[in-house]
């Protein structure tokens, strides 16, 4: 059929706005989702840096920072005395970013006796500190950490002495984590897995062994 203008009639055009709003809607989604994905990916790669930093600070200080309590940002010494030694990160006393992605506070816990230079040397030092075993100084501390369906992730050769976690899109602990924030007497029993429904936190943590390679190779160590 020949036409003789040339504009467009008005079925044209709505059929063009239609074909732009399915466009554009197709597109903002992914862009929703892509987001999420590159906030999980920097704070991955911040919890990694945090792991590197709190190792840096264990070979200068022969010991691991006291979890924030007054979220101030620095470190509440000494902490081997307070049983409850979940807090926030000092992320001023280790200079390092407050936040993560989605503009939660980290949260940290370490296990007390690394917490202490004379302890600290004295733990490394202790062959079989498998943290469950009666060789201890907090036997109650030792760290448990365990994925979506319950089974236990850390072996005891893999004996964690601190963990860090971003409370991740929701801004709030989730599972295990907000079990323990909810009743701190608990065995410190802590989750990490890949996001769900109920479960978005993101939790890594330090292994003995990772310390103690680094201070032998520093020298701080025979
Ligand atoms: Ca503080
Ligand atoms: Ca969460």
């Amino acid at each position: 059929m020949i036409r003789l203008d040339k504009g467009f009639t008005l079925t044209e055009l709505a059929v063009v706005l239609v074909i732009v709003s399915l466009l554009m809607g197709g597109l903002l989604i992914p862009l929703g989702a892509q987001q999420e994905i590159e906030k999980r990916r920097a704070t991955e790669q911040q919890l990694n840096n945090i792991r590197e930093t709190l190792i840096a600070f264990g070979t200068v200080n022969l010991r691991l920072p006291c979890p924030d309590t007054n979220n101030d940002g620095l470190e509440d010494v000494p902490c081997t005395g307070n049983a409850v030694q979940d807090g926030g990160l000092p992320w001023k006393t280790m200079a390092i970013a407050e936040l993560d992605a989605w503009g939660g506070n980290w949260r940290y816990r370490i296990e007390r006796g690394y917490a202490n230079a004379i302890t600290l040397k004295s733990l490394i030092l202790q062959n079989g500190d498998d943290c469950f075993g009666l060789d201890s100084a907090f036997p109650g501390d030792c760290l448990d950490i365990r994925n979506n369906a319950g089974t236990r992730l850390n072996s005891d050769s893999e004996h964690p002495i601190a963990i860090i976690y971003s409370t991740g899109p929701n801004r709030q602990a989730d599972g295990h984590n907000a079990s323990y924030e909810a009743a701190r007497a608990t065995e410190p029993i802590y989750q990490s897995d890949v996001p769900s429904t109920s479960f978005d936190d993101l939790l890594i943590w330090v292994n003995r062994s990772s310390l103690i390679t680094t201070l032998i190779a520093r020298g701080q160590l025979p």
